[in-house]
Parts: structure tokens; sequence; C-alpha cells
């Protein structure tokens, strides 16, 4: 059952852009960031309930995704993770396919897995959790019964 709501841009303009010309162009256009593919996820506002989309890097594994809380180091957490804590049921549009997930916060043994995972496909990652303090949350996307 896809999110309903309504859509409030994100304030950062560069990640605004690549996201709604992502979605609009069925993931035809915009779906790279230094020629690495991108996905665009779909959650629901912990405090507005308003849908916010935001594009990240897309790591997959047999069906599954992870989208890392990096916000490129910074000292805060970007907001969508909060969402998702909040309202698990997220969207995640790959190419012209949008599914419906639940997202799971990873910790331990399976959280190193995917971390590994993800670094291979943006080695920069590493470098972020260098920057920060924060431990750079991980969440995993599992497909939704439809
Ligand atoms: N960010 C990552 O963290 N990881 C990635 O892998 C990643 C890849 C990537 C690739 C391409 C690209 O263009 C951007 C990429 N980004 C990546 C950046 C990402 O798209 C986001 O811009 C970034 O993670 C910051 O996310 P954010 O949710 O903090 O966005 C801010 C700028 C924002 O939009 N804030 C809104 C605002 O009004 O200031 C609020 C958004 C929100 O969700 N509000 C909540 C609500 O209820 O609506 C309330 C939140 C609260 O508790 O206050």
């Amino acid at each position: 059952m896809p999110l309903t709501g309504e859509y409030i841009p994100s304030t950062a303009e560069w990640a605004r852009k690549q996201a709604e010309a992502f979605e609009s162009s069925d993931g035809q256009r915009a779906n790279t960031l230094r020629g690495v593919p991108i996905v665009v996820l779909t959650t629901v506002g912990a405090k507005t309930r308003a849908l916010r989309k935001t594009a990240l890097m897309r790591i997959e594994h047999e069906g599954r995704y992870v989208v890392v809380a990096s916000a490129g180091g910074a000292p805060d957490e970007p907001k969508w993770a909060e969402n998702m804590r909040r309202h698990p049921h997220v969207e995640l549009q790959d190419g012209p396919d949008k599914r419906d997930y639940d997202a799971r916060e990873l910790s331990g043994d399976e959280r190193a897995e995917w971390w590994e995972r993800a670094a291979a496909v943006w080695p920069d990652y590493d470098e972020y959790q260098k920057r920060t303090d924060r431990r750079i949350a991980l969440f995993l996307l599992e497909p939704r019964a439809r």
C-alpha cells in the first residue's frame, strides 16, 4: 500500500533537486552521484507526518537495501533517520521500481556485514565515520508483503 500524504521538499536544495529529477524521470535522470547509482527513499515525517523524499546511495543485496544515515559525517544525524524509527513503513525507488519496505535499524554483526557492503559501494562512508563521534546509523529495508 503506497504511502500517502503531503510532500514537503527537503531544505537541502541539491538533494531536493536530485530526488525530484530522479522521481519525475522514472529513475532515468539524476540517477548517479559521481557515477555511482542512487535511490530515492520516501519517509513519513516524525513530526509533520508529511512525505519526505531523500536521495541516497544504492546499496542492494538479494532484494534488500540498506540506507546509511551519514549526512557526510555531519555531527547531526539526518532527519530521515528518526522519521524511519517512528514510521518504519517506507518507499524506495530504484530506477523505475518503487516499492514498499519495512525499515529496521541494524546493530552488531549484521550492521558490520552491511557496513562492508555500503563502504564497497561508497568508500567515503569510512571517511564520514572518522569525521564524527556520532555512530552512523544503518537501516535495512526489507520488502513488505504486497
Ligand atoms: N545522505 C546520507 O545521509 N547518506 C547518503 O548515502 C546520501 C547520498 C546522497 C546521494 C545523492 C544526493 O543528492 C544526496 C545524498 N545524501 C545522502 C543527502 C540526503 O539526500 C539528505 O540531504 C541528507 O541525508 C540530509 O537529510 P535530512 O533529512 O536531514 O534533510 C534535511 C536537509 C531536511 O530536509 N530537513 C527538513 C527541514 O525542513 O529542514 C526536515 C526534514 C524532515 O524529515 N523533518 C521531519 C518531519 O516531521 O517532517 C522532522 C524532523 C525533526 O525531528 O525535526
